[in-house]
């Protein structure tokens, strides 16, 4: 059941982000709490997705890093997308590193802070490394990028976020930094602070696994059990025949799980 669960009004009037408030209006307007993982590595293949895609998600994540063909023009088309079919931009690039060269990185070849609105970052390089940068960008008007996802807990099998307390330290980061840590990529709920938003990968209806540690697990799982927010579906879209009929598919089923408790 979702029981405890804090709706999603409640959750507008508590978060002070703005992207966080982007991302809910675009939830309610669309009915949507669907991030589609696109893991095409052709510019051309992931634009044709987007258009396809874009009405029907609150985010796009892609992975700058496995374009083949990656240009300004590319970012500039998904820009464009972004703005006329109301998603955000996430870039999935899993900064882990000294603070001043994750800035490095975040202004590069790929000017990632200039087109996403939010990238992910791990915690294991510490609070300091992580917080001052990304202020720094998310703070300055000319960049795009208004906030970061802190990875908690990853999807994979064996993955070493679950050892000992490494996820609660990552958690204190978030909590004390809810200006710039917008949400989580987490697979369960894990933070008392409800402004702060779950994003939730390793999600698929149809499989369990791949061969290469991925874990899946079922929609209801991840948003009524495990208390999640958004959920980010990749290859149970993206490799499908149809992708947009299974794109429908997982968008109402992730938004009947998290509006169940508020419908009934
Ligand atoms: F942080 C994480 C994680 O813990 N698991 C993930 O699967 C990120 N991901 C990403 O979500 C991964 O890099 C893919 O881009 C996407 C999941 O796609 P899938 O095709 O549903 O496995």
């Amino acid at each position: 059941t979702n029981a405890g669960r804090t709706s999603l009004q409640e959750r507008e009037a508590l978060t002070t982000s703005p992207l966080n408030h982007k991302i809910i209006s675009f939830m309610k307007k669309k009915s949507s709490n669907l991030c589609l993982a696109i893991d095409y590595t052709t510019t051309e293949q992931i634009l044709q997705m987007v258009e396809k895609a874009g009405p029907f998600v609150v985010a796009i994540k892609v992975h700058s890093d496995i374009i083949t063909d990656f240009s300004e023009s590319f970012t500039q088309q998904l820009v464009q997308l972004a703005n006329n079919l109301e998603f955000i931009i996430f870039d999935d690039r899993k900064f882990a590193d000294t603070g001043n060269t994750t800035k490095l990185q975040l202004t590069g070849p790929f000017k990632i802070a200039e087109w996403a609105d939010v990238v992910t970052t791990h915690a294991v390089q510490g609070v300091d490394s992580i917080v001052p940068v990304f202020r720094e960008f998310i703070n300055n008007p000319a960049y795009r990028l208004s906030g970061v996802l802190l990875i908690a807990q990853l999807s994979t099998k064996g993955s070493l976020t679950n050892i000992h307390e490494y996820t609660k330290k990552a958690v204190q980061i978030a909590d004390e930094n809810r200006d710039i840590v917008s949400g989580f990529i987490t697979q369960t709920r894990i933070s008392e602070f409800s402004d702060i938003l779950n994003w939730t990968p390793g999600v698929n209806l149809d499989a369990k696994n791949d061969s290469t540690g991925q874990q899946w697990r079922g929609v209801e799982q991840a948003i009524e059990i495990q208390q999640n927010d958004i959920v980010i579906v990749g290859r149970g879209v993206t490799s499908s025949k149809e992708p947009i009929q299974q794109l429908k598919r997982y968008r109402q089923t992730a938004w009947e799980s998290l509006t169940k408790e508020e419908n009934e």
